[in-house]
């Protein structure tokens, strides 16, 4: 029998699921209204009481929260225990103002581990693996929750972090890592230094890499697979619902499967905020079902994702996220078209002689939006190339600026990808 670690859990009927779902709904509901002000106010404007939520339907009629919410609360206003009582913080620097700051109870941390576990495991990795973990370790949720999961499942962990990558290289052979956690941006950086040192890291013992916290596309999969001779699957989650392990990859590689035993997902409208029937495109909405320091209500994501219970040929009864394409904040509107970063990175990774490291550059010239792609090749008649096909496959019209190989800074963490010079405020 295939390993798994919570067999129970994984594959409970979705009939207990749901009625599991509920009962920790109303725990999660009574728990933030009786303990953070700004959920105990926006339920009252609304006229609820945690009584009034008596089916998971119930859950469109609670508000929404944002990561403004949590700005606004700097540092602990919405949390649901006093500081004294939370066993660790962790913070998000993100790119303007003050960082989100967020809590957990010791409980908390060791939902956080189980999770963690189940995700790691539901991603081939097994009791006694060496774990290279290559995630930051820190503030971000990415270090430090890969390295409890790998415990609690009973692996050797290498406590990397990011960064020094000749380093990892020697230790990913010498210790004999089979699973490499890193950004997939860095995993390639990984690779990419290999090569120059002339490491064939597909002859060490890697066989699974364990990759998120970042977009990236089908064709960034393959190539990290085939240059580093591993099997890559992608992990999801984010600060504010945990750190990662909220979803992930099982065998089949047909999405990612959301643990709705600790977690309640939504996929809604943007624009009306209206849910949007199963199986279409919206964002992301997640309210957190056993969370103590910090339960959240209707959480946007701001993630763009499809979702899905259909059941999987893996056997678990779990709703799946497909791969997540971007942010909606990251959407970029180059004269009038839809892009996200992902959908150039999936023309650009695998165009022969063009390099999978990219930046994309925005500017504004008049009232329209300008897009440079820049790129990495040895060959000046590459930008053409590149032209003509995100043209013809995206729709978009962009500059291409053709750079040395190695030119485009290399990530540690989660890579930049788009450059925006446009001016503030315009
Ligand atoms: O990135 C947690 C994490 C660490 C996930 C390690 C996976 C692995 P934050 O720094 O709060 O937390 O960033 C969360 O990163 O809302 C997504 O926009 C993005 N993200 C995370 N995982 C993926 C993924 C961690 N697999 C934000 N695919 C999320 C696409 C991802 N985007």
């Amino acid at each position: 029998m295939t390993y798994r670690f919570d067999r129970a859990a994984e594959t409970l009927p979705r009939a207990k699921l749901a009625a599991l779902q509920l009962r920790r709904l109303r725990q999660t509901v009574k728990n933030a209204y009786e303990n953070v002000p700004l959920h105990r106010r926006r339920m009252r404007s609304a006229g609820l009481e945690p009584g009034d939520i008596r089916s998971l339907d119930d859950v469109a009629r609670l508000h929404y929260t944002v990561k403004g919410d949590l700005r606004d609360g700097y540092p602990f206003g919405m949390f649901a225990r006093p500081r004294e009582t939370l066993a660790r913080l962790h913070a998000s620097s993100g790119t303007t103002g003050k960082p989100t700051v967020v809590g957990y109870t010791a409980k908390d941390l060791a939902t956080w581990s189980d999770l963690m576990a189940r995700s790691m495991a539901c991603a081939g990795v097994r009791p006694g693996d060496v774990v290279h973990n290559a995630y930051g370790y820190g503030l971000f949720t990415g270090g430090l929750g890969a390295h409890y999961g790998a415990e609690r499942l009973g692996a050797t962990v290498v406590p990397m972090s990011g960064g020094a990558t000749e380093r990892q290289i020697v230790l990913i052979q010498d210790f004999g890592a089979r699973v490499l956690c890193a950004t997939p941006s860095y995993a390639l950086a990984i690779a990419e230094v290999a090569e120059k040192q002339g490491v064939d890291l597909r002859k060490s013992k890697l066989r699974i890499g364990v990759f998120g916290a970042e977009p990236w596309s089908e064709a960034m999969r393959r190539e990290i697979e085939s240059r580093l001779g591993l099997k890559a699957m992608d992990i999801y989650g984010l600060s504010e619902i945990m750190g990662p392990g909220v979803a992930v990859e099982c065998e089949a590689q047909e999405g990612l499967h959301g643990w709705e035993d600790h977690f309640l997902f939504e996929v809604i409208d943007p624009k009306t905020l209206d849910p949007v029937p199963e199986g279409e495109l919206g964002e992301l909405v997640i309210t957190t079902l056993t969370k103590q320091a910090l339960p959240m209500i209707r959480y946007r994501t701001r993630d763009i994702t499809r979702l899905t219970r259909e059941r999987c040929a893996c056997g678990r009864t779990h709703a799946r996220l497909q791969r997540i394409t971007g942010r909606n904040d990251d959407m970029l509107i180059i004269r009038g078209v839809n892009v996200y970063p992902s959908q150039i990175e999936a023309v650009l990774v695998g165009l022969p002689g063009i390099e999978p490291h990219y930046q994309l550059v925005l500017e504004r010239s008049g009232s329209l939006d300008e897009l440079t792609i820049e790129v990495e090749s040895g060959d000046p008649g590459a930008a053409e190339r590149v032209r003509h096909h995100v043209k013809s496959l995206i729709g978009v019209s962009a500059a291409v600026k053709v750079m040395k190989p190695g030119a485009v800074p290399r990530s540690q963490g989660k890579a930049v990808r788009v450059r925006d010079l446009r001016p503030k405020g315009a």
